[in-house]
């Protein structure tokens, strides 16, 4: 194999959990009166929760929230997403996914996750993945989120893995210059696919055996 370990982004590559996030946001957005669609919503990939939020206020007319509002709408926003997460069960595990995952892992390979999020080990445990990974870097072990390079490195390190010999796969544009920034190859899926800084694009969640 090319490569020692894997490093899988989580919403948008080992799952989908977006629709999700865009219920929950739109949501407060409508409680707000501020405008939200899903090309919006398509720019919160990859990004923290309080970064979305801003996002999302960029829109809030006139209004000028205190940092206090801030925390305890996105608090309010996670409540509903977390109660939304609870429909989720090994069934929203792609059959594709996990043959990959179990080939890749016969394989030798190290599998990591490095998600943004800090409902992480709740979506794993909800699809079945909870014991799955050799090790999980998300939204509560990181002060900075994507693009900066902070969760892969965490996970290259929890692995004891040089970051050379790690590939990322990743949904958003943030993920993919993460892992260039640190000389980590990257494979692009979805809505990342047919960006110019990634390694390779990946049609499917399957195409990663063409390249690992
Ligand atoms: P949470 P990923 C990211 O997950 C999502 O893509 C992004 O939309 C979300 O804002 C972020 O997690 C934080 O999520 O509110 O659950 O902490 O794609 O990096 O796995
Ligand atoms: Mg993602």
């Amino acid at each position: 194999m090319k490569y020692k370990a894997i490093i899988f982004d989580l919403d948008g590559v080992i799952c989908h959990t977006d629709h999700y996030h865009y219920l929950a946001w739109k949501q407060l957005a409508d409680k707000l009166g501020v405008y939200f669609d899903e090309t919006i919503n398509n720019r919160l990939r990859g990004v923290s929760r309080m970064e979305s939020l801003e996002i999302i206020l960029e829109r809030l007319d006139g209004r000028v929230l205190t940092k206090e509002e801030k925390v305890e709408l996105a608090e309010e926003k996670n409540e509903r997403y977390k109660e939304l997460l609870k429909k989720m069960s090994p069934q929203d595990l792609s059959q594709e996914v996990k043959d990959t995952l179990d080939f890749l892992r016969t394989q030798g390979l190290k599998l990591a996750i490095g998600s943004s999020s800090k409902n992480a080990r709740l979506i794993l445990s909800q699809i079945g993945l909870e014991n799955f990974f050799d090790a999980i870097s998300d939204g509560n072990n990181i002060t900075m989120s994507k693009p900066h390079p902070e969760v892969f490195l965490k996970a290259a390190e929890y692995l004891g893995i040089e970051p050379k010999d790690c590939m990322v796969v990743e949904d958003a544009k943030a993920g993919i210059e993460a892992a260039t920034v640190v000389g980590m190859d990257s494979g692009a899926i979805g809505d990342a696919c047919g960006y110019q800084l990634a390694t390779y694009d990946l049609p499917k969640f399957s195409s990663i055996l063409c390249f690992a």
